[in-house]
């Protein structure tokens, strides 16, 4: 029996090998279709902003030179302690990130208008709001693990102390996204600068979603 993560809500299920089961036997009977997980290196997705002013929302980067299946990546959020907050999955089949691309999610019920600046809306599945002081875990499509745990297959894992409260908490621009890097909180700062993205009533923004970060001030 395969291992199956929780993320059949929407009737999506994930397999952690092969397309399979399209048809089941001779009688034609139409079984699950179950995506390919090909699990992703330590570090080759690269969370570089985080924002809870305003809207909630992240933004991740591709810092590799091949494009990356995002479909059932876990996103998973947890106190300053530890302590389980809430997560997320990319749910939409067929979602990828180009190299050098970044992607954004946001806290979005998906009945709105997306913003221009989001690529995927999980306001429906998540209901906290991003901790203050917290850690932000990006577990692969087959490796549900819980916050904090000791985990080899983690893609990548980020803490801060203390959120703006305006404005996102970006990785420093003037570094390639780099998820060694981003585990260095001097290299992570404030960016509040104003932007519109689209015509939507979400898309003035402060922040850079979707976008190269700024470089931090130097000091
Ligand atoms: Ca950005």
């Amino acid at each position: 029996m395969r291992a199956r993560n929780p993320l059949s809500g929407n009737g999506i299920l994930f397999g952690v090998i092969g397309v399979l089961a399209a048809w089941q036997g001779a009688g034609c009977e139409r079984g699950p279709l179950e995506l390919v997980c090909t699990p992703l290196q330590p570090g080759a997705l690269v969370v570089t902003e985080v924002s809870s002013a305003g809207w909630h929302w992240i933004e991740i980067a591709n810092p590799g030179a091949s494009e990356i299946a995002l479909t059932g990546m876990q996103f998973l959020f947890g106190g300053a302690g530890g302590t389980y907050v809430d997560e997320f999955w990319i749910r939409e089949h067929d979602v990828s990130l180009a190299p050098g691309g970044r992607y954004v999610a946001a806290r979005f019920p998906g009945s709105v208008s997306p913003p221009a600046w989001a690529d995927y809306l999980f306001g429906d599945e998540f209901d906290a709001d991003f901790p203050s002081s917290g850690i932000l875990e990006i577990h692969n499509c087959d490796d549900h693990a819980d916050i904090g745990a000791i985990n080899p297959e983690l893609v990548d894992r980020v803490q801060w102390s203390g959120l703006p409260e305006t404005g996102s908490w970006a990785f420093d621009g003037g570094q390639a996204p780099n998820a060694l890097a981003n585990d260095t909180p001097t290299s992570w700062c404030q960016d509040s600068h104003s932007q519109t993205l689209g015509a939507g009533p979400y898309d003035t923004v402060l922040g850079s979603p979707g976008e190269d970060n700024p470089p931090c001030a130097t000091p």
